[in-house]
């Protein structure tokens, strides 16, 4: 039964696939030899890349994409704390004189896993030490690794940060894309099970023990909360919220998108749950220093993680934990949502940092 799910679930999304965007990159840049061999889970390596980092879209083909082209084509920004669903093409366009840095790769040693590992990384196309910079870890989905976002080019990471950047409201921003999947033994592969899901709940480990230290001794980083946001997609999503509840001091701008079910106990179509948390055990702790933003959102067509990021909010809700929600209309478990999580996050922080 769940593998007939998952045959139907593949079938239905393989059909939406389309090919991943191309990196233009220099010399350190990241490459992606993604070969499109069936690996042990039984999906492509295509298949599992919808997972990682969303279903394909065409490029700046938003929810809303041609209201938006309409009315917010060079458009400047309104900043205010308003939520905006759709991403501004405006955002997510490439402009004349503005660099949007490539991605490169890095790698450090975890003593989490106990062995090297790596990371895609946007350094600011002026990144000088002599300035410090804050710091966006990002984490992917399901299957994925730290090349999900940087083979994907329709997510516009590059062109929202650079863009919001270039326009003032935001400092210019690194950007870390980890590969969240933390096991200790480098032969486990994630799947749809509880035992090969445990290694993205480890990540918490590597990521505050490991990579962290790691970026801050490497770069020329702002640290503090204030200066180091959090955000993730579908099981990056997940894991962001339940980093966020475990370490909210750590964290002043977080934005979980299309979070994927398994935070509390359930069981969706794909599997049951043991849960990193009970329900009532799903909120901040007492005496938490709270992210000054925590977002919540997805869309509402998502045809993978269904309504389970509305479950958390309306959890967060009844546990009085605080947060912002909303839905992005129309965008299904994609690069719409992405966009749009990752757009409202620096929107957010550029009202707060503005204001406070
Ligand atoms: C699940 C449904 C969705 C699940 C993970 C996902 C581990 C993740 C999807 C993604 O990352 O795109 O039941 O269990």
């Amino acid at each position: 039964m769940r593998n007939k799910f998952i045959a139907i679930s593949i079938a239905m999304m393989t059909a939406l696939l389309c090919a991943c965007g191309n990196n233009t990159q220099g010399d350190e840049t990241v490459e992606n030899n993604t070969v499109n061999e069936t690996t042990e889970t039984g999906m492509s390596e295509e298949d599992m890349s919808m997972f990682a980092s969303g279903i394909a879209t065409d490029d700046s083909e938003g929810v809303n994409a041609e209201e938006s082209q309409e009315t917010s084509a060079n458009e400047a920004i309104v900043l205010n704390n308003e939520i905006e669903e759709t991403c501004p093409t405006s955002v997510t366009t490439r402009r004349a004189g503005v660099d949007y840095s490539d991605y490169t790769h890095g790698t450090y040693y975890s003593e989490t896993c106990g062995m090297e590992r790596g990371y895609s990384i946007i350094l600011p196309g002026d990144y000088s030490e002599d300035k410090q910079y804050p710091v966006l870890y990002l984490l992917h989905g399901i299957f994925g690794n730290e090349y999900s976002f940087s083979s994907d080019s329709n997510n516009k990471i590059r062109e929202i940060v650079a863009n919001m950047a270039a326009d003032g409201l935001i400092e210019e921003t690194i950007i870390v894309c980890p590969n969240m999947y933390a096991a200790t033994d480098a032969s486990q592969q994630p799947a749809f099970n509880a035992e090969a899901c445990l290694p993205y709940d480890n990540f918490i480990n590597d990521l505050v023990n490991d990579l962290m230290p790691y970026i801050e001794s490497k770069y020329s980083v702002l640290t503090g909360r204030e200066n180091t946001y959090l955000a993730g997609f579908s099981m990056g999503g997940r894991e962001t919220i339940f980093i966020t509840l475990q370490r909210p001091e750590l964290f002043g701008y977080v934005c979980a998108i299309s979070a994927a079910p398994g935070i509390v106990p359930t069981t969706d179509g794909f599997m049951t749950h043991p849960g990193q948390m009970t329900e009532p055990e799903m909120k901040f702790a007492e005496d938490a220093i709270e992210p000054n933003v925590f977002i919540i959102c997805c869309g509402t067509n998502d045809s993978v993680v269904g309504t389970y990021p509305k479950s958390y909010h309306e959890l967060l809700d009844t546990n009085g934990s605080d947060h912002i929600w909303y839905e992005i209309n129309g965008a299904d478990h994609d690069n719409n949502a992405i966009k749009s999580g990752l757009y409202n996050l620096f929107k957010q922080i550029a009202y707060d940092k503005a204001n406070n």
